[in-house]
């Protein structure tokens, strides 16, 4: 009798809790992804040239600042399919742009992050890019489906690229003027707009967000912002470039040799300068490069801006969590080379800065998480029931950033594994071709170490948290859709989510 007394308490007790978690206000999530970021934003220190007050005054008001975070994939559409599915690339078999996570097994069945809230409680709304855009056979696959409300800023504005002053290496432009000789197969450009600051995507997107915030509602919100700046091309009006000396401009150091001690199997080279860095190299255009870039952070972190500002004066801030993230790095010449989806510590690390409205101080948090662990986080500091899903909760880590953390980041690409803690580094690819650094006393990774002895048995802890297994990507290549048509007559887009996991 008395037990059964006690498992009745110990149910009401459980009653009584749910309760509790229903009828407490549950925080607003804002929800802000930044596209092909890395750390030159002044809170990571990245490059010293780089001016971003926005995200400055943010942090300082309090935030924790993760300056070992991981990307799931070093790339757009990987990245963010494993980060908003909650499942890392090797269980999906998304490593590249070309495949959809919507036709996936695992997508088919469970909830995506956004449709996770939207299911327990919360109005969910969008604008930007949040989910990669991929073309289906019925129009483009914006994501858009994953929300309550979803807007469409990027479908309106076209870069607008003023060709007195642009250089593109495709069409063989270097700053308005065409040759032949300019041409070369590297994907980089750059230069101002003839549009002003307000005819910008960025600034449309942080207006939309801006409005939004001012709207009161009876749910919970989760909102997603997505700036697709710092991504190519980097068109931004001029009053941006304009804020970087070209003549003071400092290019990040690059050592020459960098590539010599990565070799293959049959001792040559396994990497070499790409076709970007050889065609800047050729044209003298390092400044120009690290400036656009440099102008088009600037831009986003003043797009930025307006969306925090109007955060804090709808005065949902008090009861709203904000994440900032960057989907993965990107390289300025570092490793021979720039643009993104490598497996070294200029891709795999981006920007991740969270704030909890208690928060009050600026603080770094060395734990090496991963991306994907937002969905375990959020999900849990919200209240939401738990789901099956990869990641790890961090959320105590955001009390105690000195908390113990379990988990290297692990970073999954179509060519191998990238396995980093706060000290070391070793990647493993696909074909064998392994590297190791010490990323205390050689924080660019210079000094690939893993064919000495010494280091042996530290590289074997390493190796166990490669993947046992990687799905095989499935790449359903479509036309591009004229004229953004939604692809909502695609069967795969049509989610009852009151079925999903
Ligand atoms: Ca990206
Ligand atoms: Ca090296």
């Amino acid at each position: 009798m008395t037990r059964i007394i006690y498992i009745l308490v110990f149910f009401l007790v459980i009653l009584h809790d749910n309760g509790k978690a229903q009828n407490s206000v549950q925080p607003n999530v804002l929800f802000i992804a930044i596209d092909d970021l890395n750390d030159w934003i002044e809170p990571l220190r990245g490059n010293n040239q780089t001016i971003t007050p926005n995200l400055n005054k943010f942090c300082d008001k309090g935030a924790v600042i993760f300056n070992n975070a991981v990307c799931p994939a070093p790339v757009c559409g990987p990245s963010r399919s494993a980060i908003l599915s909650g499942f890392m690339p090797n269980k999906t078999g998304v490593y590249g742009n070309g495949t959809n996570m919507i036709y996936t097994d695992l997508v088919k069945e469970n909830a995506t992050l956004p449709e996770y809230f939207s299911i327990n409680g919360y109005h969910t709304l969008a604008d930007g890019k949040i989910f990669h855009k991929h073309a289906t056979e019925h129009g483009t696959d914006f994501g858009h489906w994953a929300f309550d409300e979803f807007s469409r800023s990027r479908r309106y504005v076209k870069d607008n690229a003023d060709p007195n002053y642009v250089t593109s290496a495709k069409q063989g432009i270097i700053k308005g003027e065409k040759s032949p000789e300019f041409k070369a197969k590297a994907k980089l450009s750059w230069g101002p707009t003839k549009s002003n600051f307000e005819e910008t995507v960025d600034y449309r997107v942080a207006k939309w967000a801006s409005d939004q915030l001012k709207k009161e509602r009876d749910k919970p919100f989760f909102m997603g912002v997505g700036f697709i700046k710092p991504h190519l091309p980097w068109f931004v009006p001029s009053e941006f470039f304009d804020k970087f000396d070209l003549e003071t401009i400092e290019v990040p150091e690059i050592y020459n040799n960098d590539l010599q001690d990565i070799l293959k199997p049959n001792g040559q080279l396994a990497f070499h300068p790409t076709e970007e860095y050889k065609w800047i190299k050729k044209h003298g255009l390092e400044k120009e490069a690290t400036r656009a870039y440099l102008a088009n952070v600037n831009y986003v972190d003043t797009c930025l801006g307006i969306v925090l500002n109007a955060l804090e004066e709808s005065g949902k801030a008090e009861n709203t969590i904000v994440v900032i993230w960057g989907d993965h790095g990107w390289h300025l010449g570092e490793k021979l080379r720039y643009l993104k989806n490598t497996l070294w510590s200029e891709a795999v690390k981006p920007p991740f800065i969270v704030r909890l409205p208690k928060m009050d101080e600026k603080v770094y948090c060395p734990a090496p998480v991963n991306l994907i662990d937002m969905f375990p986080t959020l999900i849990n500091l919200c209240g939401l029931p738990s789901k099956e899903i990869d990641g790890h909760d961090f959320s105590m880590l955001l009390d105690n950033p000195r908390h113990n953390w379990d988990y290297p980041g692990i970073t999954i690409s179509e060519s191998g594994t990238s396995v980093l803690t706060e000290r070391w580094h070793y990647i493993q690819y696909l074909n064998g071709i392994e590297e190791f650094y010490d990323l205390k006393n050689d924080p660019k990774e210079w000094n690939n170490l893993v064919s000495i002895k010494s280091y042996r048995e530290t590289i074997l802890e390493f190796k166990k948290w490669i993947p046992k297994y990687r799905v095989k990507a499935k790449r359903i290549h479509f036309p591009k859709p004229k004229n953004y048509v939604d692809a909502d007559a695609d069967p795969a887009l049509k989610r009852d989510i009151s079925k999903l996991k």
